[in-house]
């Protein structure tokens, strides 16, 4: 048995309401912050999630869900012979209390097969799932707001700004 196919069955077969029960436990231990979504528009089919996840204890993020889209990735971005390329990862690394940043430009949860477009202000419900140390599957429900398509890396001391 592969070990992916292992984590379906696993997925398979814990249900639902054990999830539910864990969320509360869970939340404590991992953090998420300032989750957005860049907009989008009409006939665009995909855009980036992004957030700062920290993990108190480790973890691992291993896929995601979002009812806007048909298909969701993690996917990283890097420089490639002078070309910005991304690609999917199967698991992003959570190393315990660090705060791992998805960014435009780097790590980022991709939404693609978009079922409409996602105007700014909208709110975009993402479901993570985390793998804990002891491969104990969770999921983490985010509300992500959509910032416009132009909208750069996040910066937290920008919405302080008063023009
Ligand atoms: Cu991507």
């Amino acid at each position: 048995m592969t070990l992916s196919s292992m984590l379906t069955a696993t997925r398979t077969l814990v249900p639902a309401l054990v999830l539910f029960c864990a969320r509360p436990a869970l939340a404590a231990d991992v953090k998420i912050d300032d989750p957005w979504v860049r907009g989008t528009v009409v006939g665009q089919m995909a855009t980036g999630a992004f957030m700062a996840i920290t993990a108190k204890q480790g973890a691992a993020l291993v896929s995601a869900s979002s009812p806007v889209a048909g298909v969701v990735e993690i996917h990283t971005m890097s420089m490639n012979n002078g070309v910005m390329t991304m690609r999917p990862i199967p698991r992003l690394e959570l190393p315990a209390g660090k705060a791992v940043q998805l960014a435009p430009g780097g790590y980022h949860v991709m939404l693609m097969d978009l079922k409409q477009p996602l105007k700014t202000g909208e709110v975009v419900p993402i479901t993570l799932k985390l793998e804990g140390k002891d491969k104990a599957l969770t999921s983490v429900d985010v509300k992500a707001v959509v910032r416009p398509l132009n909208a750069a890396a996040p910066d937290p001391a920008m919405s302080h700004h008063k023009h």
